[in-house]
């Protein structure tokens, strides 16, 4: 690939080329504006470029999980299974820098190390770590919510005398893990996918689980054509329809609470969805994430399956989750994750009764003992959603640094801008539906509106904007109101920050949903920007 030289002075300098990044160039470019990115890694495609672990796939469906902005894309583009793995959507993400022709302006192996804002110039200084120093009318963050891997804090992890993976930074060449003995820390979405692949391939599996967590099987299968032509011949409506959502995703609904049908009913709508897999489990009933009891039984359901298919009763019991009500961790969805645990190659450690003590040379020691492996996989999850903008050092007007504002907790107005940090935005920042909500559908949306406002801002002469901290405050304080009404908060998930020590403890996502979310930034929009000073 040929270098791309870096200009010295842009309209906006956009960090990040996963999807989000990808198609703010492509709108910067139809303003007629000089745009950049500015990428770590050495391809597009973000999340997809990076989590390349063993049976690593989307839980949106394929013909939902994709750009809507060109019909020619959505038309052309053939996804060969319903939930498409990670491969096939890194190879779409190039297709689609390849369409654009994107890679002429992105700097790839290049890290935003921080920006300063300029008060007197009204421009962004920006750094990377290659040394080069940038002014830029506008940032935009398009920094994934996931893009920060975390290694476990155990004692004597250095020490362990075996490859240590991270799932969020696997190896591009793959790893074979044939003959091997093979240590998993973690349960969450990446565990539960690529544990069963791994178990496939190693001698001996052992899962070391902290946190159960409750799983969808996926009933993933080949794209079924008739299928595939339903969606494309009627993109254009249904697309309009998930962008009103909650999640962004279109799917069956069920107005009725889980409490207001006979057990029989409830029964069957649970099978039912069970059976149909994926994430739409828990849209059974309207009210599985705002009323406990209605929840229970959800999870109760769930835990009744993994009974069902686990034959060690005791294996089932340390898999059945029972510390947070369904779905307000984020549900996984997985192939054949529980079944995995019948196989004699496979082991679970309960680490909430075998506690981890260390890392050795060649292994874990537990309370119990010494359990040996060649390789660590540690899909220990990410320092979600403020990881990745907090690790650039990124200064305000007057020097504010956004680390010590954020302190405790993110601060964001719709989850877009900061006050105090004029001209800068973030895609699916904190605050916004985000990691709630189908990504592709959010960043899609985050992304018009800041095409929308510079493009007003172009027309008008104006060169600056910036939230009010008093509208700010609301739309935060908002956020938590909305989430305090769900049972989110009652899981120490890392939505609430939870994962991380230390992290202050709060809701990040807003949970009022993608299409409540999308009126409320048009209307502002409409009504010429109100809690936005523009100048
Ligand atoms: O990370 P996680 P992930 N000792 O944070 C455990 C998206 N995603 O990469 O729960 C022992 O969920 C931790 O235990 P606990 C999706 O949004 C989507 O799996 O903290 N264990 C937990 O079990 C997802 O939610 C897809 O007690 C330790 C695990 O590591 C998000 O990414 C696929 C530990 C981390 O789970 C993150 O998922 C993959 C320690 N010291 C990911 N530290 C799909 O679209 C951590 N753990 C399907």
């Amino acid at each position: 690939m040929s270098k791309v030289t870096l200009p010295g002075h842009l309209d906006v300098l956009v960090v990040g080329a996963g999807f989000g990044g990808m198609y703010m160039l492509h709108r910067l470019r139809g303003l007629g504006l000089s745009a950049h990115v500015v990428e770590a890694g050495a391809g597009v495609g973000g999340t997809w470029y990076w989590n390349r672990y063993p049976g690593a796939r989307c839980d949106v469906e394929s013909m939902q999980y994709s750009y809507s902005f060109l019909d020619e894309l959505q038309q052309g583009w053939r996804w060969s299974e319903r939930f498409a793995a990670q491969p096939e959507i890194l190879r779409y993400a190039n297709h689609v820098a390849d369409a654009l022709d994107l890679r002429r302006d992105i700097s790839f192996e290049t890290r935003v190390t921080g920006a300063r804002w300029d008060e007197d110039a009204g421009e962004w200084r920006v750094a990377t770590d290659l040394g080069q120093d940038i002014t830029a009318r506008h940032l935009v963050l398009a920094t994934g919510c996931l893009s920060s891997a975390r290694l476990p804090d155990i004692p004597g992890i250095g020490r362990f005398a075996g490859r240590v993976l991270h799932t969020g930074q696997w190896p591009h060449e793959g790893v074979d893990f044939t003959g091997q003995r093979v240590g998993v820390i973690g349960t969450g979405s990446s565990a539960i996918q690529a544990i069963p692949v791994i178990a496939e391939q190693a001698a001996r599996l052992t899962v070391f689980q902290r946190t159960p967590n409750f799983s969808i099987p996926s009933r993933n299968a080949p794209m079924d054509e008739p299928y595939e032509q339903s969606w494309k011949q009627d993109y254009a409506a249904r697309r309009a329809a998930a962008r009103k959502m909650r999640t962004g995703i279109l799917y069956e609904l069920n107005p009725k609470s889980a409490l207001e049908v006979s057990e029989a009913e409830r029964e069957a709508e649970y099978e039912r969805r069970w059976q149909a897999g994926g994430t739409a489990f828990m849209a059974s009933f309207s009210d599985l994430l705002l009323n406990k009891d209605a929840n229970d039984t959800a999870a109760e359901f769930v835990r009744r399956k993994i009974r069902s298919m686990v034959q060690d009763p005791a294996v089932a019991e340390a898999l059945a989750p029972t510390n947070h009500p369904i779905g307000t961790k984020r549900i996984c969805v997985d192939t054949r994750y529980y079944e995995t645990f019948n196989r004699a190659n496979v082991k679970l450690v309960n680490l909430r009764q075998d506690p981890i003590e260390e890392v050795t040379e060649g292994g874990i020691r537990t309370a119990s003992g010494l359990h040996e492996f060649d390789t660590l996989v540690c899909a220990t999850g990410f320092d979600a959603m403020t990881g990745t903008i907090l690790a650039m050092d990124l200064r305000g007007a007057g020097g504010l640094s956004l680390r010590q504002l954020w302190a405790d907790g993110p601060r964001a107005h719709l989850g877009l801008m900061v006050a105090g940090f004029p001209n800068m935005f973030m895609i699916t920042g904190p605050g916004s539906p985000s990691v709630l909500s189908n990504m592709i559908v959010s960043i899609e949306q985050h992304v018009d509106w800041v095409t929308e406002l510079l493009a007003r801002m172009q027309a008008r002469g104006l060169t600056r904007v910036e939230p009010t901290a008093e509208a700010q405050e609301a739309w935060v304080a908002h956020v938590n109101e909305v989430a305090h009404r769900t049972l989110y908060p009652q899981a120490n998930s890392w939505y609430m920050g939870a994962n991380i020590p230390g992290k202050p403890q709060l809701f990040m996502p807003y949970v009022g949903g993608v299409g409540t979310y999308r009126e409320r930034c048009d209307a502002i929009a409409a009504e010429g920007y109100p809690g936005f000073t523009l100048t």
